[in-house]
């Protein structure tokens, strides 16, 4: 993928953001070949080929400079933070601290406080489900929910049902992959009191319209949580835009380290939530009998966090934010009509997401009518093209569809055609050992 005006990091290549769900036409673009050259796990081969690394949706891949903010870290600031009072201990303290305020102001956050850390999307579900739900939902009270979500945004929901006797709603999902609005205003009732939806499908790579959930959700006096595993990757997030209560990440997804993530929350929610966990850094004074909180976001955060992630993190949001999320959106979703275009001439195909390649991110889903996906992903990894098989932790989603499993590529800014052109020639190897697939 080529352009007249690429952009690499260290130039500049933001534009004003879009309305959230659309790609602005005046977006830069990119050079994914060109950026690749910035991700060394990259340049391997793999059985003997050269990567074709197809698996953004579960992880992405590292660029140099996140790689180098770790090792900075490990080799010369390590050390506790908020705690110690030497040198190194402040260094420390001051990049974790710097990395959350970078955050918060890239999501558009009212400041840091808004922003607290945990292991991933997950955990940040966790804590929303378990803290606010455990202290405000009641029996009879409902959660509304969608055929469309990760166990992450199912299980935690489901545990707080159990503990506090609150029901559990959904909204369906259309032939092609689309939340069926039409049904949110009849789940909304006067029980209602929050609705958690993804930003975008990791199954479908659906992108949902989350201002026109989150105006009928607030209309309605309910509650919004957005799940943005796959949504601060690969799109323009401002959550004030988005109009939403909390939104959850993961930084691996946008090419930080494993093991930490964020949820934002409106800081008043924080303000009245209970503690997640107890321990270390998250109190004010320990008596025998009770403790205080410490001031938000601490409250949250018992323990040693992940510090190495964190100050990585910025380092990864910095990469994002000068590539453009914008540009990332349109490349991806050049991606997937190249991918789509070329998928669809294979016999005995199925796709499941929308058809249109504007209306999702860089995500495309299949299957194959003779061949078992973890088959098909098992010959494309001797070809040296990885790619994800299963249910990808959307169980509701493989039911509503009458699948057990399916095949997933899932595209980042790295990626270029011919990539997809590996992915397209070893499915064709995949039709000669199966016959006609
Ligand atoms: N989906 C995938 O291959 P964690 O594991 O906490 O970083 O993210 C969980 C999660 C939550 N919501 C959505 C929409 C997701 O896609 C994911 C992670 C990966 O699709 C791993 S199962």
């Amino acid at each position: 993928m080529t352009s007249d005006h690429p952009v690499a990091p260290g130039s500049s290549g933001t534009s004003p953001s879009p309305p959230p769900g659309e790609t602005s036409s005046a977006a830069a673009s990119l050079d994914a070949e060109l950026l690749k050259r910035d991700f060394p796990a990259l340049a391997q081969e793999v059985n003997g080929k050269p990567l074709a690394y197809l698996d953004n949706a579960a992880t992405t891949q590292k660029p140099e400079e996140v790689l180098a903010a770790l090792e900075h870290y490990y080799r010369f600031d390590n050390a506790n933070v908020h705690r110690g009072i030497h040198e190194l201990s402040r260094r420390a303290t001051e990049a974790y601290e710097g990395s959350r305020k970078r955050l918060a102001s890239w999501i558009g956050a009212n400041g840091p406080e808004e922003v607290v850390w945990t292991r991933g999307t997950t955990e940040a579900i966790n804590l929303v489900a378990s803290s606010w739900g455990g202290a405000n939902l009641q029996e009879g009270d409902e959660v509304v929910l969608t055929e469309m979500e990760h166990h992450s945004n199912l299980v935690p929901w489901q545990l707080v049902a159990q503990r506090t006797g609150a029901r559990l709603r959904y909204v369906g999902l259309d032939d092609d992959g689309r939340l069926r609005l039409d049904q949110l205003p009849e789940l909304l009732g006067p029980r209602t009191r929050i609705v958690s939806v993804s930003h975008v499908s990791n199954a479908l790579g659906t992108i949902n319209p989350v201002r026109e959930i989150a105006d009928l959700v607030r209309n309605h006096g309910a509650l919004l949580l957005v799940d943005g595993a796959q949504g601060a990757a690969h799109h323009p997030v401002d959550v004030q835009g988005l109009g939403c209560d909390f939104y959850a990440l993961s930084g691996h997804k946008l090419m930080g380290p494993t093991g930490i993530g964020a949820l934002w929350a409106r800081r008043e929610l924080l303000e009245e939530m209970p503690p997640y966990q107890g321990g270390g850094e998250m109190i004010r004074i320990v008596e025998k009998d009770y403790s205080t909180w410490a001031a938000l976001p601490h409250k949250f955060e018992a323990g040693t966090p992940n510090i190495a992630g964190a100050v990585a993190l910025k380092a990864a949001v910095d990469y994002l934010d000068r590539v453009g999320p914008e540009a990332v959106l349109r490349h991806e979703q050049e991606l997937v009509a190249y991918a789509l275009e070329g998928l669809r001439e294979i016999p005995g195909i199925r796709l499941f997401g929308p058809p249109e390649p504007t209306e999702r991110s860089g995500v495309v889903s299949f299957s194959l009518s003779d061949a078992h996906p973890h088959d098909v992903a098992t010959i494309l990894d001797t070809e040296g093209v990885a790619i994800r098989a299963g249910h990808h932790c959307a169980q509701l989603v493989m039911k509503r569809y009458g699948v057990s499993a399916t095949t997933r590529a899932s595209f980042y800014l790295y990626n270029t055609r011919e990539d997809v052109d590996r992915l397209l020639a070893g499915l064709a190897t995949v039709e000669e050992i199966f016959g006609a697939s």
